[in-house]
């Protein structure tokens, strides 16, 4: 047997995917990891507004020993540990809905980089299933056979999936139609700058330990403002890097 039932965790309000939005199953050895985050701010708000659901499950589930065993020494020596090929493609089987349009993904620090620009192709899947990794990774013949692509958060080394996953998770939420409660951030971010990087901002006081809010922003001309906003957002781009 596969280690009994697999008791998905439902965040928030809404359990069944409403048609259209993009359901979440996460596989991880840390469902607790995802708890706060899920439940606070946009992605707490989204998943009770039923934009989204996310199902996190415990790949411990699917392991079949006594010891409920994940992980085991890598093939040809090495340090760490490597995450055995039966939970993970146990797990990937049993939670996919073959009913849905469905992606699997391994986020890794070998994937693909995510950018801003990939993230809206998401939303044309009913099903992401996000296969978090721990040790030192898992056994190559999942990626090579259970997986759909490889996926990034940055160039840098994370413990594990987990943080990767949230990234992702929220990255893509934010583009799902009705999320943003203000609709015109988006288009204010992509379109009217032509990049990714924002203009700087400033909130009362108008005099902070000694430094003055930039004038133009007080002056009320909100023509100058667009165009000082413009330039602003294009230096802190050339400048960076
Ligand atoms: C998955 C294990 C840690 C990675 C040895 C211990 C993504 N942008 C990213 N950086 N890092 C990850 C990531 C790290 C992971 C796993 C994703 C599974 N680790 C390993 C190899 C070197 N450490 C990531 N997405």
């Amino acid at each position: 047997m596969r280690g009994g039932p697999d008791p998905a965790l439902p965040v928030g309000g809404a359990t069944r995917a409403p048609r259209k939005t993009v359901r979440f199953d996460v596989l991880t050895l840390f469902p607790d990891f995802f708890l706060s985050p899920l439940k606070i701010s946009l992605l707490g708000k989204a998943i009770e507004a039923g934009k989204l659901s996310v199902f996190l499950h415990d790949i411990r589930q699917w392991a079949t020993d006594k010891h409920r065993t994940v992980d085991d020494l890598p093939y040809g020596g090495g340090p760490g540990m490597v995450m055995k090929p039966e939970p993970l493609v146990a797990a990937l089987e049993a939670v996919r809905d073959s009913s849905l349009k469905g992606r699997r993904i391994y986020l890794s620090p070998k994937g693909r980089h995510l950018r801003q620009q990939d993230l809206k192709g998401y939303l044309n899947w009913e099903q992401i299933v996000l296969l978090c990794g721990r040790y030192e990774g898992i056994d190559q013949r999942v990626i090579d056979h259970s997986i759909d692509e490889e996926v990034s958060v940055g160039d840098y080394v994370l413990a594990g999936g987990e943080a990767a996953a949230l990234v992702f998770i929220e990255a893509v939420t934010r583009l799902i139609p009705g999320v943003l409660g203000n609709e015109g951030s988006l288009e204010e971010e992509s379109f009217t700058t032509g990049s990714l990087i924002e203009y700087p901002h400033y909130t009362r006081p108008e005099e902070f330990r000694g430094l003055r809010v930039p004038e133009v922003l007080l002056s009320g001309d909100h023509q100058k403002i667009r165009e000082w906003r413009r330039l602003e957002s294009d230096r802190l781009l050339k400048s960076r890097k």
